[in-house]
């Protein structure tokens, strides 16, 4: 796992910095969660970038990657932590563009800390908070999709066609006579 891990931080270091979504998340130990995000993304073939940086311990460091960030054209960012969640209501509050939160189950109280962290932000400041872990980790990414297809017609069109292939997948018929 281990491993695994360094490897999808040397990828991370690789990518381009001209994309549409950022990723963020707060620590190398969320990585593994949020591959389901990484490949949902990569299906509807809408660019992306990932990067560790966290609110709590390095908060210049975000401030300075999200002005970046905004400079180099990304469109939206996605915030994935866990504990006490602050980074997507952070990253949240250093945008105007759509934020996605993803609370991580890393402690405890299963992840339900950071739910309420990322959920609970005040009037003003949104935060789309999708469900806890792997499964919130893939629908940040849908929802990202869905997004960016209000101005997209690529993207729409894969949205599209991916609702379609979904429905068939789920249908199921059952003949009362056989
Ligand atoms: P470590 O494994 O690095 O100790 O992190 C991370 O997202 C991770 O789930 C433990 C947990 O702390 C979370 N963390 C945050 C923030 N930074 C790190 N919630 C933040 O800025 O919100």
């Amino acid at each position: 796992m281990l491993q695994r891990l360094s490897k999808t931080a040397r990828m991370l270091r690789a990518m381009s910095t001209t994309a549409t979504v950022a990723v963020l998340c707060g620590s190398r130990s969320d990585l593994s969660t949020l591959k389901g995000c990484f490949d949902v993304l990569d299906s509807y073939e809408i660019s992306w970038e990932a990067s560790v940086i966290s609110a709590h311990r390095q908060a210049d460091a975000l401030h300075a990657y999200v002005a970046e960030a905004e400079a180099a054209g990304v469109q939206l960012f996605i915030g994935a932590a866990g504990l006490a969640a602050h980074l997507p209501g952070v990253l949240a509050s250093l945008t105007a563009k759509p934020v996605i939160g993803i609370p991580l189950d890393g402690g405890a109280l299963g992840g339900a800390d950071a739910l309420y962290a990322v959920v609970q932000m005040p009037p003003g400041v949104p935060v789309a908070t999708v469900a806890i872990g792997s499964a919130g980790a893939k629908n940040a990414a849908h929802l990202a999709a869905r997004i960016l297809a209000l101005s997209d017609e690529k993207v729409a069109e894969r949205v599209a066609a991916f609702r379609t292939d979904q429905a068939s997948k789920a249908e199921l018929r059952i003949d009362p006579r056989a």
